[in-house]
């Protein structure tokens, strides 16, 4: 009969589970020196800012801080709530770059926008030297792709500032991360990762409310691996921390659509919607104003349209 509903599938209404995590879990906010970064309404919007002569998106653009303060500028007037400052590429077999060389790029372009803005400034480096000086100049977070292991003095250096860290998951180094990565089972691997260096740190301790997980996109991984990683969000979201996931134009992307860098964003913004419906909490970016609009359609999926 028209207009009637099979019974079975009226039964399927009760059997529904949410599309998202995002709608039953929710994460505490992250404390910074200059201010809170809060999850229970919206996504957190982390701009990339390289300041190197060799990234593979905006490499060469911004080897000079004034160039650098002007684009972080513009990243914060298009709603970033983090800039993520990073002087070495950590692109596949992509040089190590010197301590001096590295604080050399970051540290200017750090102490000037600090005085030009308020929000939180993350360090992106495994050099506990630079995250030092970086502090020192007025960062906030530690952004360390190593999850405190490539430097030893690193794990202690975030306990005693009490800075927010991110511990991010990668195989091998990136000069030799993406030969030939293989996983048992990559969700469970990368979750166990994740979980034994969140204890490390407590037990060095850092604060549970301080330590933000990331699964690491495409360091040491191959494109099964990427995707299986995003359709797992959920198990990692479980762990209880913060989820900082950055799929901003990488070559993941890149093979699935058989383009370049410069032609990945809507690729780009798919990635990072379906990584806010697995339960990301802060998606790092090149494209700030673009990802936030996006972010804000399934924000509103995700917490409800009144912000
Ligand atoms: C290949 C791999 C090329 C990675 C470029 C990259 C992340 C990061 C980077 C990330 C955190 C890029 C990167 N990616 N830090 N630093 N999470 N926490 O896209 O996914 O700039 S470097």
């Amino acid at each position: 009969m028209p207009g009637q509903i099979p019974p079975d599938l009226n039964s399927t209404l009760s059997q529904f589970t949410p599309l998202t995590p995002g709608l039953t879990q929710t994460c505490d906010p992250v404390e910074t020196r200059h201010g809170i970064v809060d999850f229970a309404r919206r996504t957190a919007i982390m701009g990339i800012l390289n300041v190197t002569p060799d990234s593979f998106y905006d490499g060469g653009r911004r080897f000079d801080a004034s160039q650098a303060i002007a684009d972080a500028l513009a990243m914060a007037a298009e709603g970033a709530d983090i800039i993520d400052v990073g002087g070495e590429s950590t692109r596949p077999g992509a040089q190590a770059v010197s301590e001096a060389e590295e604080l050399v790029r970051v540290i200017p372009v750090i102490e000037g926008l600090r005085r030009q803005v308020s929000l939180a400034i993350s360090i992106d480096t495994y050099k506990s030297a630079v995250a030092r000086a970086a502090l020192d100049a007025g960062a906030d977070i530690v952004n360390d792709i190593s999850a405190l292991r490539f430097d030893s003095a690193m794990i202690s250096l975030v306990a005693r500032e009490k800075v927010p860290v991110i511990l991010m998951h990668m195989r091998g180094t990136p000069r030799t991360m993406q030969a030939d990565p293989h996983y048992d089972d990559v969700v469970r691997e990368v979750r166990d990762f994740l979980a034994a260096q969140l204890y490390e740190a407590m037990d060095a301790g850092i604060a549970a409310e301080s330590i933000i997980l990331d699964p690491g996109i495409g360091f040491g991984k191959a494109l099964e691996h990427n995707l299986e990683l995003l359709r797992g969000l959920p198990i990692l979201a479980a762990l209880g921390h913060p989820l900082l996931v950055g799929v901003s134009r990488k070559t993941f992307i890149g093979k699935i659509l058989n383009l370049g860098p410069d032609d990945r964003l809507e690729g780009s913004l798919a990635a990072a919607a379906a990584a806010v419906l697995g339960g990301a909490n802060i998606i790092r970016v090149h494209d700030v104003a673009a990802t936030g609009k996006a972010c804000r359609v399934i924000d509103a999926l995700r917490f409800g349209a009144a912000q």
